[in-house]
């Protein structure tokens, strides 16, 4: 049966990957949102080359403005009314300072995008998906969410919430049947690091130097499995790593 999912941050990285993996599958059709409307559009362009029957409906929107989440959700074309899938995947992170010298923008911005935008968004999507036989909401979650390390801090406790959010939907939603997911990567290489680094390209690249960091695809092939799975099972968690990352800071690089 065909089943509509929404993307928050389609705009690059996991987020698009997930589109592009989706798109594959005729079951899919896709909403996708992120600030970058031309890049979505682009997006949906570049699907639908290669795959012409494939329903794309792009939007902007700033997860961190709730009364934006709230209208654009509430007032989609009715075509796009009803959703079966949400995939809280816009996030980001920004810096890598000690608490001592962290910038408090930086905070504010990964608070309000990774905690309370993914709040927002599952906040307004929930109700669309009221009429749903099949609803699941896939949270992206992160090794920072498992572990802590040296300067992660508030990007580290936004994931640690993220993790704590996904426990509490599964409670509260498992009376409406919607599955809750979350899938937790390690490494990936994405615009992630350059954001982090504020555009700094070259101290984005050293962090994926001398191994194979996973891939927005590798993510993606993964969250359309789980999304793939009958209705009566539930993949709680899958924490995801490169194979040559063993924690959050234990990396084997070649020489
Ligand atoms: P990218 O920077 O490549 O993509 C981030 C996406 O989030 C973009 O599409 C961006 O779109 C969107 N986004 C950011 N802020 C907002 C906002 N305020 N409103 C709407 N959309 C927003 O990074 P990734 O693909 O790597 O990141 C995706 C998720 O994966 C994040 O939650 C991240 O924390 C998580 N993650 C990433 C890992 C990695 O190593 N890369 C590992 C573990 C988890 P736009 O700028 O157009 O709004
Ligand atoms: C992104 C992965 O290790 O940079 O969530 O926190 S990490």
């Amino acid at each position: 049966m065909m089943r509509t999912v929404l993307i928050t941050g389609a705009s690059s990285g996991i987020g698009q990957a997930c589109a592009t993996v989706l798109a594959q599958d005729s079951n899919y059709r896709l909403l996708l949102c992120a600030r970058r409307l031309q890049r979505l559009e682009e997006l949906k362009q570049s699907i639908q080359n290669t795959y012409p029957s494939c329903e794309i409906f792009c939007f902007e929107l700033d997860v961190r403005d709730r009364e934006a989440v709230e209208s654009v959700f509430t007032n989609l074309p009715k075509a796009w009314r009803d959703i079966d899938i949400l995939i809280n995947n816009a996030g980001l992170s920004q810096g890598l300072d000690g608490i001592a010298d962290g910038d408090t923008g930086d905070w504010d911005r990964m608070i309000d995008t990774n905690v309370k935008g993914l709040l927002y968004a599952t906040r307004y999507a929930v109700p669309l998906m009221a009429g749903s036989t099949n609803a699941h909401i896939i949270n992206i979650g992160s090794i920072a969410g498992k572990e802590v390390y040296p300067n992660g801090n508030v990007y580290c406790a936004t994931k640690h919430a993220v993790d704590a959010l996904t426990k509490a939907m599964r409670i509260d939603l498992l009376e409406k049947g919607i599955r809750v997911s979350s899938i937790d990567p390690g490494m990936v290489e994405t615009e992630f690091s350059e954001v982090r680094f504020k555009g700094d390209k070259e101290r984005a690249k050293n962090v994926y130097q001398g191994l194979t960091p996973l891939s927005g695809i590798d993510i993606a092939e993964i969250i359309a499995f789980v999304l793939s799975r009958p209705k009566h099972v539930n993949i709680n968690d899958l924490l995801v790593m490169p194979t040559a990352q063993a924690s959050a800071t234990i990396v084997k690089r070649d020489k």
